[in-house]
């Protein structure tokens, strides 16, 4: 199965909108779909927060995945967000007055890519904002199918920290380098237009675990506390290069 196609489709937002409540979860909504109830869906569901990845809610993936893999009926999953937002990140809020310590120490985001070592296919039905971590964790799906209101982005240089999932090492992959840093250098996003086409195949090496050591080192800086602390006030950082 080939990592991170991109596919523009208009089954994207009507994926978004069609889903049930049912399951245990506080964060998103699981149920088995399908006229067989053989596609396993997860809808990631935090609106207010346009589904910001906190920790419980990619623990509850975790555990919604599990499940699906352990389901012999089950033969893809799905996951999706809102007609809004795919994900906007991961939680600022939580991660704002985190230390270097917390991060290197108790080894931050390490149960968060469950969703890149599931057997069974697993597609992004992507709509609205994948930033930061929630494009990471589209990136982490075998396949991504993109409404056409979907933008992509690794904006976490505006917070004064770098991707911690995957976002240098599977975007470069998916979107090829030159793209890629300015992508991660600039913060902009791309719409599922560019993402499509600049998409190609490529294997994933073992650059990860050194992006996540580094996502970790932000977390000693004083400017990726300024960054955070600057969006949850609702003004621009000011970046003293620290
Ligand atoms: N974390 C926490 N809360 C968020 C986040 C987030 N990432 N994004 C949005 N929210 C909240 C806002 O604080 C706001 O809450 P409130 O109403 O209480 O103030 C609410 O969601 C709505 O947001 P906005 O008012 O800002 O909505 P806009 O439509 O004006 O803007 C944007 C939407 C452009 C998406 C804007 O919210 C934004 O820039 N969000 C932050 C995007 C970002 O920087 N993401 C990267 C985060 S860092 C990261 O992801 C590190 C990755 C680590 C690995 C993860 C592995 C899976």
């Amino acid at each position: 199965m080939s990592k991170t196609c991109v596919t523009v489709c208009a089954t994207a937002s009507r994926l978004g909108q069609q889903f049930m409540c049912c399951g245990n979860y506080e964060h998103i909504l699981v149920e088995k779909r399908g006229e067989k109830k053989n596609v396993g869906f997860i809808q990631l569901n935090r609106p207010k927060a346009l589904n910001a990845l906190c920790d419980g809610l990619m623990k509850e993936v975790g555990q919604a995945l599990d499940a699906f893999e352990a389901d012999g009926d089950v033969g893809a999953v799905v996951i999706t967000g809102s007609e809004k937002a795919f994900a906007a990140g991961a939680d600022i809020k939580e991660m704002q007055n985190r230390t270097f310590q917390e991060c290197y120490g108790g080894n931050f985001l390490a149960h968060w890519n469950r969703v890149s070592t599931v057997k069974k296919p697993v597609i992004a039905a992507v709509n609205g904002f994948a930033l930061g971590g929630g494009c990471e964790l589209a990136m982490m799906c075998d396949i991504i199918y993109a409404g056409e209101k979907a933008q992509f982005g690794q904006p976490e240089i505006l917070l004064g920290t770098i991707p911690g999932s995957g976002g240098t090492q599977r975007l470069t992959r998916a979107v090829g380098k030159s793209l890629a840093m300015e992508m991660v250098l600039t913060g902009d996003r791309i719409g599922a237009q560019e993402a499509k086409q600049s998409a190609f195949e490529l294997t994933l090496a073992e650059g990860n675990r050194l992006e996540k050591r580094l996502f970790h080192a932000t977390f000693a800086t004083d400017d990726r506390k300024e960054g955070m602390t600057a969006f949850v006030e609702k003004r621009k950082a000011s970046f003293q290069d620290n």
